[in-house]
């Protein structure tokens, strides 16, 4: 007999991290990983299965389908915008080729075991793209369909991998002689930059107010690649994890849509130094400003509306931007590196 599981991609990354832990505690459904990298060692104990190798190897992805009983998918793995960039070849076979085999592989499990498969996908304000400065200040908070033209190799496939899992979820095969739509269950959230105080981001563009928090704690200097004036949204990282959770939760009559913005603040980056101040005084912050990155970041929007995700699945996030510093970043990331972590 094959065993009811929940499956993560991407496991040893950002939002895995967290993820596995809040999974663990609850404890419905055992865990299994799936990751390129090992997962920290203080996560292994928390889950059924690790299994080390690439959402593009569909013999691998063939024998978790004969394992195990997947009906709940969190489709974490991917290459983030700055490193798509680099290598945009590379972020395509991994962010769409690999969605497209893990959107296939939940197909077939829906198909075999009869019940649909909670795909649930990690999209990304990267999805936007706004033409300029002035566009952008005028946009405000920006709604689910509003300037759906990305700059970014990585802000093309995640919007691209949003339609896919819709075409999953309702027009799969649509002209095949059996009905064969609705095996996969597909929700997406469109993150804003995420903030985590146990774990650094690698690859990101809005990676500039993570790095800025966790060099102040380490006593590291750092040059801030944005001005001073950019603003985007953020998140906490208890946050993000929650709302992936809640949105996996929430009864499929509940959702209008099936992707959403989900927000909680959106500083400016001067704003995001002025509280590592606060906390770190003696902290070495300046600004080297990086063009190009700044053109990305430029292309996003200041903040999002997230009313449909606070209607429909009843998305609110517990740290407004003083919270997440006070109640969360600040005093997490000091246990952290006074333990030596
Ligand atoms: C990135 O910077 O690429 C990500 C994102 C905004 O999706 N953090």
């Amino acid at each position: 007999m094959r065993k009811p599981v929940v499956l993560i991609t991407g496991a040893s990354g950002e939002i895995g991290h967290g993820l596995i832990e809040r999974l663990a505690a609850d404890g419905r459904r055992a865990i299994v990983t799936l990751d390129l990298k090992p997962l920290a060692p203080e996560l292994k104990p928390l889950v059924a299965r690790q299994l080390e190798g690439s959402i593009l190897d569909t013999n691998l992805l063939d024998r978790i389908l004969s394992e195990y009983e997947v009906d709940l998918i969190f489709h974490l793995a991917a290459l983030l915008s700055t490193r798509s960039e680099f290598t945009p070849t590379t972020a395509h076979q991994v962010n769409v080729e690999g969605t497209l085999n893990l959107l296939e592989f939940a197909q077939r499990e829906g198909e075999s075991h009869g019940r649909p498969v909670v795909f649930i996908y990690p999209s990304s304000i990267a999805a936007y793209g706004l033409p300029d400065l002035e566009t952008k200040a005028r946009a405000g908070k920006v709604r689910e369909d509003e300037y759906n033209t990305p700059t970014t190799m990585y802000g093309c496939n995640k919007l691209y991998c949003e339609l896919l899992g819709r075409y999953y979820a309702r027009h799969y095969k649509q002209l095949a002689a059996e009905p064969l739509a609705g095996r996969v269950d597909f929700r997406a959230v469109r993150f804003p930059g995420l903030i985590s105080a146990v774990t650094v981001p690698s690859g990101g563009t809005s990676d500039f107010a993570p790095e800025m928090i966790h060099a102040a704690a380490k006593g590291e200097p750092y040059a801030c690649f944005v001005r001073p004036d950019t603003r985007i949204p953020f998140m906490a990282m208890p946050d993000g994890v929650e709302a992936l959770l809640q949105l996996a939760a929430a009864p499929q009559r509940a959702l209008t849509r099936s992707v959403y913005n989900v927000g909680a603040f959106a500083p400016s980056a001067e704003e995001i130094r002025e509280l590592v101040l606060e906390a770190f005084p003696g902290a070495r912050l300046s600004w080297g400003h990086d063009v190009k990155r700044q053109g990305i970041v430029d292309s996003w929007p200041t903040d999002v509306d997230d009313s449909a995700a606070r209607a429909d699945w009843g998305y609110a996030p517990r740290f407004d931007l003083h919270r997440a510093f006070s109640d969360y970043l600040i005093p997490t990331i000091r246990r952290r590196y006074a333990s030596g972590g």
